[in-house]
């Protein structure tokens, strides 16, 4: 990378993993306090420790190392940033970050304690949702940066497609900033008048709604980037090569289309929306799980056309050609084999019968523990091992691969009791989101108790790894200076030419906003229509 783009990427990636580690903290408080093997001190919450967990783990980290990751890939494959791209991109970051300052300041002082999800008729201090704004305001100047970017390539390269990994950069853009549009409707229409006294009275279910508009897409902006490792990165890493470009592309373009007009799957219990409208959107779910199972067959094609060129046979003959002490595969692939059952989860919640039985339990805690926790985070932190090497001019040595290989490892383990506790627990009936209490020694649950003290040792575990991890990028920080790769996988040279009509943006964005006004204006007209005088804001501190 060009000195000025390592700069940018690292100061991304860095702030991603300083928020982690706060966030980590405060999510191994939580679970001792609720496992009952601590009392917190100094008059400090525990929705206040939930709150900041949330956002620091699901919000903050996840969308920094996303934007450093992106900015990677489009200087890798479109070249180096322009000069008013770069400074596009500090702008983003400073206003995130002026944003994500303010914002923890005000959880920590206990003014938001309102949770990640922050919808009605909670209220936090008015500066939560300006701090709020900021981080959103600043994601948008990094992509319009992006989109600049993307624009002069093609002007410069007319009739050819992007390189693979801009495609879906791009994709993922424009999936967060339809998704956005819904959080910043809320935000600014809703939750600041409500919180600086201008209204009164919130209407709750329009709030919930275009949470959740937002909310859902938000897990597959997550989730992208993780692909775009699985996908682009993963295949040089064995040595084998992409299984299909057109494919990758078209699962991508089928998530901008399909994750957005889903938002109801998280609302399925709740009254207000009909039943009609539940069902087209828990379609509309089913049709996203489309691309990751089309993600999953080509990752098992490239794994298992790697292993045949090694001589390998048999069904999982590839198994044994895998480089398994190389952590930039080891880490996220330990993010595949979890994120299997982490969406077979997925299909169970968004059924509605079945989401009767889990909805608001610690099951779903454990799914997105699986996910955005497993399947992503670990995919983070494969690729954090050779992007902050190769943006600071350092080589990933084999004992940082060995590291690696155990931080992943002690993560997977401590995964493995949280989650694993968390969804049998959830399936006897615990609730998610509450404090420690026996609800005045009720033998069910009492019951529930051995789980939750499961729970705290798989937090304990995942902050071990937490602290491993610190101390790796340290030691990457101070590896021995050299060149480390940005790998980069390719097509076979024979593969058949990418057809134009995936890079059609326009068309796609257009099908979206179709899909949206389909899912969305019926029951939300009847939200509208059928207010009552709506909900009071209730200060939550
Ligand atoms: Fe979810 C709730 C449905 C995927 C995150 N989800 C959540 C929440 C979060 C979240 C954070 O329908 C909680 C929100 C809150 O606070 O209330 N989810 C789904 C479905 C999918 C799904 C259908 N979720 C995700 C992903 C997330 C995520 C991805 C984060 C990144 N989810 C729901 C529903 C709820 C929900 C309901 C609401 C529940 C409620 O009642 O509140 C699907 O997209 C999943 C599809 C995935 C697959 C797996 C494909 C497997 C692959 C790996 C291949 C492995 C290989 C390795 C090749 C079908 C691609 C092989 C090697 C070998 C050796 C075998």
């Amino acid at each position: 990378f060009a000195p000025q783009d390592g700069k940018l990427i690292l100061a991304h990636v860095l702030f991603a993993f300083g928020a982690l580690v706060i966030g980590a903290i405060a999510g191994l408080l939580q679970g001792l306090v609720r496992g009952g093997i601590v009392t917190l001190p100094a008059g400090i919450g525990y929705y206040q420790l939930l709150t900041a967990h949330g956002v620091l783990m699901a919000l903050i980290f996840t969308t920094y190392f996303i934007f450093g990751f992106i900015w990677a890939s489009i200087a890798r494959t479109l070249g180096d940033l322009m000069p008013q791209v770069r400074r596009m991109a500090w702008v983003g970051f400073a206003l995130m970050t002026i944003g994500t300052l303010l914002g923890t300041v005000l959880i920590l002082l206990n003014q938001a304690t309102v949770l990640y999800t922050f919808y009605a008729p909670m209220k936090a201090s008015p500066l939560f949702y300006i701090a709020l704004v900021h981080v959103v305001a600043g994601t948008w100047a990094s992509a319009a940066g992006l989109f600049v970017q993307y624009r002069y390539w093609r002007r410069k390269h007319p009739g050819q497609t992007s390189p693979l990994l801009a495609f879906m950069s791009v994709a993922t853009m424009i999936l967060w900033i339809v998704a956005t549009l819904g959080v910043a409707a809320t935000i600014l229409a809703q939750l600041l008048p409500l919180s600086l006294g201008w209204t009164e009275r919130v209407n709750v279910m329009v709030s919930r709604t275009l949470f959740w508009y937002f909310g859902h897409p938000l897990v597959y902006f997550w989730l992208l980037p993780a692909y775009m490792c699985w996908y682009v990165v993963i295949p040089k890493v064995i040595g084998g090569r992409i299984f299909s470009d057109s494919l990758a592309r078209l699962s991508f373009v089928l998530f901008v289309l399909f994750s957005i007009p889903v938002g109801f799957h998280h609302q399925l219990m709740e009254p207000g929306i009909s039943p009609l409208w539940k069902f087209v959107q828990v379609v509309l779910t089913f049709m996203v799980v489309i691309p990751s199972l089309m993600t999953a067959f080509s990752l098992f094609a490239t794994f298992e056309l790697t292993g045949r060129e090694r001589g390998r046979r048999g069904l999982f003959g590839w198994l044994k050609a895998m480089p398994y002490k190389d952590v930039r595969f080891f880490a996220p692939f330990m993010g595949m084999l979890i994120f299997i059952p982490a969406g077979a989860g997925g299909i169970v919640n968004a059924s509605n019968q079945m989401n009767g039985v889990v909805h608001n339990t610690l099951w779903v805690t454990g799914h997105f523990h699986l996910t955005v926790a497993s399947g992503v985070a670990l995919t983070f932190f494969g690729i954090a091992y050779w992007l902050i090497p190769a943006a600071t001019g350092r080589k990933l040595t084999p004992k940082l691969h060995r590291l690696g290989i155990v931080q992943t490892w002690v993560w997977a383990v401590g995964m493995l009791f949280m989650s694993g506790a968390m969804h049998s627990v959830g399936l006897l009936g615990s609730p998610r989101r509450t404090a420690y209490t026996t609800y005045g020694d009720n033998a069910e649950a009492v019951g529930w108790m051995p789980y939750h003290v499961v729970m705290a040792v798989g937090g304990t575990i995942l902050f071990v790894s937490v602290v491993l991890l610190v101390i790796n990028i340290v030691l990457l920080l101070r590896a021995p200076r050299g060149v480390e790769e940005f790998p980069l996988g390719e097509t076979a040279p024979d593969s058949p030419a990418v057809p134009v009509w995936l890079e059609r943006w326009g068309l796609w964005v257009g099908i979206v906003i179709v899909l949206v006004l389909f899912a969305y204006t019926v029951p939300f007209a009847d939200m509208i229509q059928h207010a009552g005088p709506g909900a009071k804001g209730v200060v939550t501190w």
